[in-house]
């Protein structure tokens, strides 16, 4: 570039010369990692503030973390929310099964029967027990992986696959990526492709239902790379302004693909903290806990349902796998990171609780594993009868003209019939996805 200086410019005066800061994650391939800066108090050690409390007296809360499974596999402290072996059963369950769901889809876009497929493993508790704190007909703007949620409100995990196959059965009619699901019935929002989008959303909800008067609550979860997106700032702005009954759980996996956290600003504090310059109620929990991410979320529930306030959640956890089917995070970050991160794994840390109480075994942990994964095939068996990527057996190529207007205007119609007769010209034994 022409004007472009070809070396550092002479100081015009004594003052420093100014310079730009860029992140640099800690680790990159093959490097040692070491975890020993972070800081992880013991289980329990954090109090429980009453749920009507005032944000400002709540500034601790944004910069610790709060715990409640030890590493005595015992549950500790006050925010121990006290389930009994039923429910943790369940919870446990759910996860296993998501884990199940992810292997199995992970494997199915590998053979070539859908597109793209998004894993969670590591983050389970993040939406099973945060889910499962709330009443089932609360309103929830997920992210792209929170696939747990759907699984802890029992949707038919056939037509999950449906959607991802993006078959005759998918109740979407192939209008979204695989994975982008959406249910009216279960209270969850359609997921969009385009981040932090749910956030306003779900603030704007959450302003309705209290306009009406309603006692349904919103939630809404959000990657920590996404807060960087306006709308973020948008949606916490609103909730605040009008003590929306929303709940902004921020999923701080470590990584947004291959951006690691401090492009977000996690160098210089935490996630849990941007509540803090809102006026928001502000908790950051170890998310591969189930025991706080559930009682975090009831906290935020029980706050929001007291019309005492909007909370903002941050589950520091780890995205144990590559971002999607598309990614290979070896060409970013150390093999070693996953090892080495010290909050452990969601599903055994609740497992080996279960166990401590007597509650539980390995032998049933191995049977419902088993299950899990059986139940999985079955469903896969089941939605493939409808069709997979490349098998033709979507719905029809008009269908994608139709639902937007009560009754289709004559110009959409005749652009479906010209397209679907370009299609016949051009292939005319089929061609691709026919
Ligand atoms: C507005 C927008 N910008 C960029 C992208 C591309 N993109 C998809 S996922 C992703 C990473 C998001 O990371 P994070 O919010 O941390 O969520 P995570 O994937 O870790 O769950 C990016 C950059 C997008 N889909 N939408
Ligand atoms: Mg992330």
């Amino acid at each position: 570039m022409a004007n472009r200086p070809e070396t550092t410019p002479e100081p015009k005066s004594n003052k420093p010369a100014l310079q730009l800061h860029v992140p640099e994650p800690k680790y990159r391939p093959g490097d040692e990692v070491d975890y020993s800066h972070l800081e992880i108090p013991e289980a329990g050690t954090q109090p429980r503030p009453d749920e009507t409390s005032d944000p400002k007296d709540m500034l601790d809360f944004a910069y610790g973390l709060v715990r409640v499974l030890g590493d005595d596999n015992k549950a500790h402290g006050a925010w121990d929310p006290k389930l009994d072996a039923d429910t943790l059963r369940t919870m446990l369950r759910n996860m296993a099964m998501v884990r199940a769901f992810d292997d199995r889809m992970f494997r199915g876009q590998r053979q070539g029967k859908t597109s793209f497929y998004m894993k969670c493993t590591g983050e389970e508790a993040t939406s099973v027990a945060s889910s499962m704190a709330l009443a089932s007909d609360d309103m929830v703007f997920p992210s792209y992986r929170q696939q747990g949620i759907l699984i802890a409100r029992g949707y038919p995990i056939v037509d999950m696959i449906n959607q991802i196959y993006s078959n005759k059965g998918d109740k979407l009619k192939g209008r979204q990526l695989p994975i982008m699901y959406s249910s009216r019935e279960h209270s969850f929002f359609s997921i969009s492709g385009n981040l932090a989008t749910q956030t306003p959303q779900a603030v704007g909800w959450a302003m309705a239902s209290a306009i009406k008067g309603d006692t349904r609550i919103a939630a809404t979860w959000v990657g920590e790379g996404s807060t960087a997106e306006g709308d973020f700032h948008n949606a916490c702005t609103f909730a605040t302004v009008y003590n929306a009954p929303v709940i902004l759980n921020v999923i701080n996996n470590q990584w947004a693909i291959s951006s690691f956290s401090g492009f977000a600003g996690a160098e210089r504090t935490t996630f849990a903290a941007r509540a803090l310059g809102y006026g928001l109620a502000g908790l950051r929990v170890d998310g591969n806990d189930a025991l706080a991410c559930y009682a975090a979320q009831q906290w935020a529930a029980n706050r929001a349902r007291a019309n005492a306030g909007p909370t903002l959640i941050e589950y520091f956890t780890y995205r144990a796998e590559g971002h999607s089917t598309s990614d290979d995070p070896s060409g970013y970050r150390s093999a070693q990171e996953r090892e080495e991160w010290p909050l452990g794994d969601p599903v055994m840390r609740l497992k080996n609780h279960l166990i401590e109480l007597g509650e539980w075994d390995e032998d049933r942990q191995s049977a419902m594993d088993l299950e899990c994964a059986e139940l999985v095939k079955a469903a896969t068996k089941e939605a493939e009868k409808n069709g997979i990527l490349g098998h033709g057996m979507h719905h029809p190529f008009h269908t994608m003209f139709e639902d937007v207007y009560e009754e289709l205007p004559w110009n959409l119609e005749e652009q479906a019939e010209q397209a679907i007769r370009e299609r016949q010209v051009k292939w005319p034994k089929g061609g691709p996805g026919a």
